[in-house]
């Protein structure tokens, strides 16, 4: 186990130790345990361990050293797991009650047997908490609502409806005249393809106004925390919301940590320390008698600049080698939703879009667009009024003569969104699709096939020479199903081998191919499309949300097709087609 992974076993022991009553010394000494291995260097931690010196470090006791090194050693404990044992599931999936904490549990526990959620709502039901010293009827409405709203509430949401939301909250925020300077932080800065809950950081020379509208927004249906400089809320969708308000000079330091990740935080404050600095979310100080005072610090770039790096920006937050990038003045040029000029992967009414061609053109020329591309579905997406090829040829004909109109705003490509057949086949004949400017091949059917069946269909799909991109890899729906079983790496390999794009489809339930993989798949050579995936004219604007997945992925515009100008989308088309444009 890594020093991460061993530190979140340590705070499940504490939570565990608190549960049963331990002794609130022992419960602080995991805690304070997991906080130094946080703070350490991997290899220091391999060191310390290998060298059986763990016990030097100050706040590792005994105890802690040997299951530290257990844990490093063989990834399992089993001291921990008897104690999950002991305190069983039921115990601690109540953690998750908003209202509850070790305290109350173990109360409800021992005066009530209630050992479960389940066993929680039943006790609210028969009033037995109400009577309860400490809880009282209020207090058990709330818990009984908790529990009631837990399986809608304990979800999360897509970075989508997030936003929306956040949006909202900010642009109401900034308009206050005690505001000076508010942001959304936490994983919706980042970026991330779904959202926990929100988080608002807000510099502001009153608090009290700021909080009080906060709580009383349109759409809170319950107000969780309400302090002076703080508050939660719950909005209707189940979304909760984290409101933080601080004074101007500390809101770069609060910003800052509440954007987050957790890795890349962890990651930063071993550099402030490597410079005699302590960095929280209140500023950076010097420890321990160091004497190199920290420059003055009023912004993000400030902070960054103090610890020697160039402004990281938060979707790349996460941790996984932004710091050693910035440090070598090695960032990329991130693409911005601005550089978009156009997207391939586009329905309309013929098949199962809800707009015409001539909507869908002047949609994207009223975003600026220069090109779009025409993927309705194929003959075997029946469900899905796939095109027969009189239709898809008699939907060509239209393309070209609104192409050649003078009244079309962009430039439209004839495609289509050809099913890729369960033996990897696709489903137009090749007369048919050379007469398309490009092919988006997807699956949409048979996704219970094995992975080795699903692999093998996708790269016989790749080397089809018709085939320009691919549509949405692994077909999963955020919050909804899982992608099906297959390789990534060996379908990424495929088509960087025959020259084939592979899509960032953008429709925010989707997000298919994830971020994850696209720098490391860049590097090898991939291109990548962002694509809307759009059924209506309102469906084009969420390649916002591939912009955020792709600059995640660490993708610039010179990897992302839909960036380039008309005129070398046509000279790449047409060297993709084997002759000259149509
Ligand atoms: P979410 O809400 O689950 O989508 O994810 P985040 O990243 O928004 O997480 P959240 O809301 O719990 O906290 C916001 C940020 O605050 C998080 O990204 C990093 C920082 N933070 C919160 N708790 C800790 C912690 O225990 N240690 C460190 N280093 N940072 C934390
Ligand atoms: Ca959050
Ligand atoms: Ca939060
Ligand atoms: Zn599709």
């Amino acid at each position: 186990m890594n020093k991460n992974e061993i530190a979140d076993v340590l705070l499940e022991i504490a939570t565990l130790l608190e549960l049963q009553g331990e002794n609130p010394f022992k419960v602080r000494a995991y805690q304070s345990g997991a906080r130094v291995l946080e703070g350490m260097e991997e290899a220091d931690l391999a060191r310390l361990v290998a060298a059986g010196e763990l016990r030097s470090v100050k706040g590792i006791g005994e105890a802690l050293a040997e299951k530290i090194t257990t844990l490093h050693a063989t990834g399992g404990l089993p001291f921990v797991e008897k104690l999950r044992a002991a305190v069983g599931p039921g115990l601690v999936e109540l953690l998750e009650v908003p209202g509850l904490g070790p305290k109350k549990i173990r109360a409800l526990h021992e005066r009530l047997g209630v050992d479960s959620v389940a066993a929680l709502a039943a006790a609210c039901t028969a009033g037995k908490v109400a009577e309860l010293e400490g809880f009282g009827a209020k207090t058990q409405e709330k818990l009984l609502a908790g529990v009631r709203n837990r399986e809608a509430y304990g979800r999360r949401h897509l970075w989508w409806d997030a936003a929306e939301l956040a949006g909202a909250i900010l642009t109401g925020l900034r308009a206050l005249p005690a505001v000076r300077r508010a942001e959304a932080a936490g994983s919706l800065r980042r970026g991330l393809e779904t959202v926990g809950d929100l988080d608002f950081i807000v510099a502001a020379e009153d608090p009290a106004p700021v909080v009080a509208w906060f709580v009383a927004q349109p759409g809170v249906r319950e107000v969780t925390a309400h302090g002076d400089t703080k508050a939660s809320v719950r909005f209707e969708t189940g979304l909760q919301a984290d409101l933080r308000l601080v004074p101007a000079e500390q809101f770069a330091f609060t910003l800052h940590h509440f954007t987050g990740s957790k890795e890349h935080n962890v990651q930063l404050r071993q550099r402030a320390l490597a410079r005699g600095w302590s960095l929280s979310e209140w500023g950076l100080t010097p420890v321990g008698g160091a004497d190199t005072r920290p420059p003055p610090v009023g912004s993000e770039e400030d902070l960054f600049r103090a610890l020697g790096l160039a402004f990281i920006p938060p979707e790349l937050r996460e941790g996984r080698g932004e710091i050693e990038a910035a440090e070598r003045g090695e960032l990329p040029r991130l693409l911005t939703a601005g550089d978009t000029r156009g997207a391939f992967h586009n329905h309309t009414a013929a098949s199962d879009g809800r707009n015409t061609l001539a909507e869908m053109a002047a949609a994207a020329g009223a975003l600026g667009w220069e090109y779009l591309g025409i993927a309705d579905h194929s003959k075997s997406s029946f469900q899905a009024r796939g095109l027969h090829e009189d239709r898809l040829l008699a939907q060509v004909d239209e393309i070209r003569a609104l192409n050649g109109s003078g009244r079309c705003p962009v430039r439209l490509f004839a495609g289509t969104e050809c099913d890729i057949l369960p033996d990897g086949s696709l489903d137009f004949a090749d007369d048919i699709l050379a007469r398309l400017d490009y092919v988006v091949v997807s699956v949409h059917s048979a996704f219970g096939q094995d992975e080795a069946t699903m692999t093998a269909r996708l790269i016989r799909a790749l080397e089809h020479p018709a085939a320009t991109m691919l549509g949405h890899l692994t077909g999963r729906l955020l919050l909804r199903r899982e992608g099906y079983a297959v390789d990534v790496g060996r379908v990424i390999d495929a088509a960087v081998a025959n020259g084939v794009v592979i899509e960032l489809n953008a429709n925010p339930w989707r997000l298919d191919l994830d971020w994850r993989h696209w720098r490391r798949a860049a590097e090898r050579g991939l291109l990548c499309a962002i694509n809307p995936d759009a059924h209506d004219t309102a469906g084009l604007e969420h390649v916002r949300a591939g912009v955020n997945a792709a600059r995640k992925g660490w993708l610039g515009p010179e990897q992302v097709i839909t960036t380039w100008p008309l005129a070398r989308i046509e000279a790449w088309l047409a060297r993709r087609r084997g002759g000259p444009p149509v």
